[in-house]
């Protein structure tokens, strides 16, 4: 596939944009070669600047469930459009989307909107504390919350619980109060609280980890987690950004049976639109601004394009989408799992509804040391030979693959297609390399 166009875009934006970019993943690095510049996307599909179409499993991570330009979703917005794009004053549409999400979350009683997931993250972690009058914050190796200062750490040597900034420009002072553990090991968790219990204000959690490529819960995590915060007076964040009417219409609270104290949404609850949004029990959402002691603002928190796409959105996630999308989402479980086997190329695929992670190992990937043990060079070579069939996956092994309700099963099917002659690519390579070394 030609990539002159968006290789000359990529020139021409790195001289002004940092890394030619707005937000890093998108600049290929982990994968290598040109990022292609995307000019317009309709259902499954994305379109590039060098007319080149593409079966799109990125979704703007995740956000489009219903696929890109959704009639539904761009009639409404273009009533709104001739209203005006921003009041910085209250309306009735963000009373109408609460109500359809407080309706869907059972833990969540009250609401507040801002303009992304790392808001409603950073945001969280202050009310926890303010609400616990504790100062410590518990996360997960490999879980992204947003680029919240106190969450973007790395565990210390030896997953020793303390934590060590995985940043330049975070201070030890800003990090000093995060403790980091193991995805999955309620044991380690146990522990840290068994030592620093009533220091700790939150756990927070992606309860389906999608940031070290898709990683599940095992069941006795969650509840875990839930039964250990309880009994030593700590909040329980469950960071439902990506998972939050994904995984299923009440999230992966819903999905496992968990009722968090806090949860954190956003993508999906904006239909493609910026938005982030984060609710809980009234008791501790009413410490927020105007009506507490914690504050918090957006300019555009709230604004009615955004209430506007997640309404519409919210609103066509019946029962029967998602019967749809579990369909055609393990219908690429399984043709993945199967060219995997017939390509003689290890593959381990988790699978959550519409949420997908492929990692070339042969190993169960469980947490963040498992991830990491998979061959991210295959997954480069996977990943450009997919593109260049004409299928769009993240561009990191550390992320996730979306399929939407717009993904057909020609798609399904194409995709399975493209991914055996991949696999191919990659035996043939290795056997290749390994004739090399003999
Ligand atoms: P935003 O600030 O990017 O809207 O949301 C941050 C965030 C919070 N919580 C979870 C679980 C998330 O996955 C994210 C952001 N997700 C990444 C993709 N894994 C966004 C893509 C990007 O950073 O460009």
């Amino acid at each position: 596939m030609k990539s002159g166009k968006s290789a000359l875009l990529y020139e021409q934006a790195k001289k002004l944009l940092v890394g030619g970019v707005d937000s890093p993943v998108r600049a290929f690095k982990a994968v290598g070669g040109t990022p292609r510049f995307i000019k317009e996307a309709k259902g499954s599909k994305i379109k590039d600047a060098d007319g080149n179409s593409y079966i799109d499993y990125v979704c703007s991570w995740g956000a489009l469930i219903l696929g890109s330009a959704y009639p539904k979703v761009v009639n409404a917005l273009k009533r709104q459009l001739v209203k005006g794009t921003s009041y910085g004053a209250p309306t009735e549409l963000e009373t109408r989307l609460a109500e359809i999400i407080i309706d869907a979350v059972p833990s969540i009683e009250r609401i507040r909107f801002v303009n992304s997931g790392t808001e409603a993250t950073m945001a969280s972690l202050r009310l926890a504390r303010a609400y616990t009058k504790r100062s410590k914050i518990l996360k997960f190796e490999g879980c992204y919350h947003g680029h919240v200062d106190p969450l973007l750490v790395k565990g210390g040597s030896g997953m020793a619980t303390f934590s060590v900034p995985d940043s330049a420009g975070i201070t030890n002072a800003t990090t000093a109060d995060t403790l980091v553990c193991p995805f999955n090991d309620i044991e380690h968790v146990k522990a840290t609280f068994e030592k620093s219990g009533d220091e700790i204000a939150a756990v927070i959690v992606e309860p389906v980890a999608a940031n070290m490529g898709l990683v599940l819960p095992s069941p006795a995590f969650l509840r875990g987690l839930r039964e250990v915060t309880k009994n030593h007076g700590a909040l329980l964040i469950f960071d439902e950004v990506v998972t939050g009417f994904r995984v299923s219409y009440g999230g992966a609270q819903a999905y496992h049976q968990i009722k968090p104290d806090i949860t954190c949404l956003g993508k999906i609850i904006g239909g493609g639109l910026p938005v982030g949004a984060y609710g809980g029990a009234h008791e501790v959402m009413e410490l927020l601004a105007p009506e507490g002691p914690v504050y918090q603002a957006g300019t555009l928190a709230g604004n009615p394009l955004a209430m506007t796409a997640g309404i519409a959105t919210l609103t066509e996630l019946k029962p029967a989408l998602y019967d749809r999308l579990e369909r055609s989402s393990s219908l690429l479980e399984q043709g993945l799992v199967r060219v995997s086997r017939d390509a003689v190329c290890p593959v381990s695929v988790n699978r959550v509804g519409s949420m997908l992670g492929l990692f070339f190992t042969d190993r169960r990937v469980v947490d963040y040391a498992s991830a990491k043990s998979s061959n991210a060079a295959s997954y480069s070579v996977f990943f450009h030979s997919m593109l260049n069939q004409g299928i769009y996956l993240p561009p990191s092994q550390f992320e996730t693959i979306f399929v939407s309700a717009a993904h057909s099963h020609a798609d399904i099917t194409k995709t399975v297609d493209a991914a055996r002659v991949a696999l191919e690519r990659i035996r043939t390579e290795a056997t290749g390399l390994m004739r090399k070394v003999e």
